[in-house]
């Protein structure tokens, strides 16, 4: 055993989703291994049969940092660490081990959609014994640790051939390489019906999945193209890269440009859909067709009795605040409660838990069920596939008769990225000075309603997050929301979420930006976004 004495880093705040900095960072001595000890010193002793999981996103750095927290691992006394092949689990995947074998916790690499490589980022987060992100009572005691440990140890000992699968002594600790894939791939099974999507496929339905060279390629291979029988390069992009082929392993209109331009190209496929960097999230597309997120959470729950695992009915849906409210109509329908929760998949877990809420989403091309506690990319897709199998009907149909029975949602976020850090506070501090002066006015010709930021009080413990984004709601049920992300690692980036609802079905067939145009306009107005920012477009619009 070695105890190094190491002085304390500020900034390893974790944001949205864990821990999230440039590879530089996490490569300076002892950063990685500060973080990995305040999560080990805040979970306290573990007995000696305790599991931990570890795998990663195939990112730059991921598995020298492995060979770090194996070692750790070994040295605060784990009995045994699960870790998936070549460093290899997909987020989903990672929870589905966790909760699985019953292991205390997990550690995973990954800076989801963030581009990889040496000059870009990296980053890591605890998940606890159910599979999900760890709560934020949770992740500000390792913080606090972190900025008042002086030591953290580990054994010494030869790096792990994270290749081989099978077991190996690590000092005490027995280190066990597995598929990060099968476990997965057999729940997916369990939850739908493959039969139905086996023979859609086989009846001639064309679909494509874009890996985007991240962490997805080997899981869609084995079950699109392996299990489900859909035609070898179904899945392009399918091998994951260590800089995700200099890409954004983001699935959105931008980023996932060949996929788009395929289904929306001549002779596009029936469907087509790319997940991201650590696998979590979804995009589906039909033929000429995006689904928002948003609406796609809200068909999937009113379709959800179509698939095996959700036929008796789901509990509740969740939906992150900026996320729209096309899923509340369908709980409503549905007679089922629908929560509101801050963003990031960390809130709903206590949800799932307590059994009051079954599938859960993000405007953000997250998705997912209690299946496991994290968003789940693959997950999403083969519900869209069991869902079209057994209904016969196109993407855009689904979609369709969806706004003629619920009304439409048009929902649009607008990004402006890597905005100076001071400029974004400044911003956000004006919308909360403002805040309580704006009921009553009118703006570009919507009344509002209410103002405020946003804070969620947790129904199942109790805690409470506040600033979670200032919402500005109007009389008609149109709002806007302002958040600044917290996943970027250089400046910060400004998220402007619009919505409006038109119950009118003579009225769905304007393009989304067009139908929003009043509400982008006035939030352009009162945050005074080009003064403040300098820019007069935001850098991705979805
Ligand atoms: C973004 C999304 C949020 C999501 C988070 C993590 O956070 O908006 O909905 O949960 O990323 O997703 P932010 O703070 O940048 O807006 V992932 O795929 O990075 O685990
Ligand atoms: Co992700």
């Amino acid at each position: 055993m070695r105890i190094v004495a190491t002085t304390p880093f500020d900034g390893q705040k974790p944001g949205t989703s864990g821990l999230r900095k440039k590879v530089k960072v996490f490569a300076q001595p002892h950063y990685l291994e500060n973080f990995v000890q305040a999560v080990f010193d805040t979970l306290g002793p573990v007995p000696a049969t305790a599991v931990l999981v570890v795998g990663g996103d195939g990112r730059y750095h991921n598995r020298t940092a492995i060979q770090t927290i194996l070692k750790m691992a070994a040295a605060h006394g784990f009995g045994r660490v699960l870790v998936g092949q070549g460093g290899i689990l997909s987020t989903p995947a990672a929870s589905c081990v966790i909760r699985k074998y019953g292991a205390f916790g997990g550690l995973i690499l990954s800076a989801s959609h963030n581009p990889g490589g040496p000059d870009e980022d990296f980053g890591i987060k605890y998940n606890s014994g159910n599979g999900g992100p760890a709560p934020e009572s949770v992740t500000d005691a390792i913080y606090a640790r972190s900025l008042a440990l002086t030591e953290y140890r580990l054994i010494e000992a030869e790096d792990v051939d994270l290749d081989r699968i099978g077991e190996v002594r690590l000092g005490a600790m027995t280190v066990q390489v597995i598929d990060p894939v099968a476990d997965y791939a057999d729940l997916m099974e369990s939850l739908f019906d493959f039969a139905a999507i086996r023979g859609l496929i086989a009846g001639g339905f064309r679909l494509r999945f874009d890996a985007m060279h991240a962490v997805t390629g080997p899981y869609a291979r084995e079950i699109l193209e392996r299990r489900l029988g859909a035609p070898a390069g179904t899945v392009i992009n399918g091998v994951p890269l260590e800089d995700f082929g200099g890409g954004h392993p983001d699935p959105n209109l931008v980023y996932a440009e060949e996929l788009v331009a395929e289904m929306f190209g001549q002779n596009a496929p029936d469907f087509g859909a790319a997940s991201d960097g650590d696998g979590d999230r979804n995009m589906v597309l039909g033929r000429n067709f995006f689904v928002t997120p948003s609406d796609s959470l809200a068909v999937l729950a009113a379709n959800a009795t179509l698939c095996p695992a959700y036929a008796k009915g789901i509990a509740g849906i969740a939906r992150s605040m900026p996320t729209s409210g096309a899923a509340d109509r369908v709980a409503a329908r549905l007679g089922v409660p629908c929560f509101e929760t801050p963003t990031g998949w960390k809130f709903f877990g206590n949800l799932m838990d307590a059994g009051k809420v079954t599938l859960c989403g993000e405007e953000s091309f997250g998705t997912g069920s209690d299946h496991v506690r994290e968003k789940d990319g693959l997950w999403a897709v083969l519900m869209w596939l069991n869902v079209l199998a057994r209904r016969g009907e196109s993407v855009e149909a689904i979609v369709r008769q969806h706004w003629a029975e619920y009304g439409r949602n048009y929902y649009s976020r607008h990004d402006y990225e890597g905005v100076e850090s001071a400029a974004a506070n400044g911003l956000i501090a004006h919308l909360r000075d403002t805040a309580a002066s704006l009921p009553g006015t009118v703006l570009h010709g919507y009344t509002v309603a209410m103002c405020d930021d946003f804070a969620y009080t947790d129904p199942v413990d109790g805690s409470v997050s506040a600033g979670q984004g200032i919402r500005i709601l109007f009389t008609d049920g149109s709002r806007v929301v302002f958040r600044l992300s917290g996943t970027g690692t250089s400046g910060a980036t400004l998220r402007v979420y619009v919505e409006r609802y038109e119950a009118d079905s003579s009225r769905h067939d304007q393009p989304t930006q067009q139908a929003l145009a009043d509400l982008i306009a006035l939030a352009g107005d009162v945050a005074q976004i080009a003064a403040r920012t300098g820019r007069d477009a935001p850098t991705v619009i979805t």
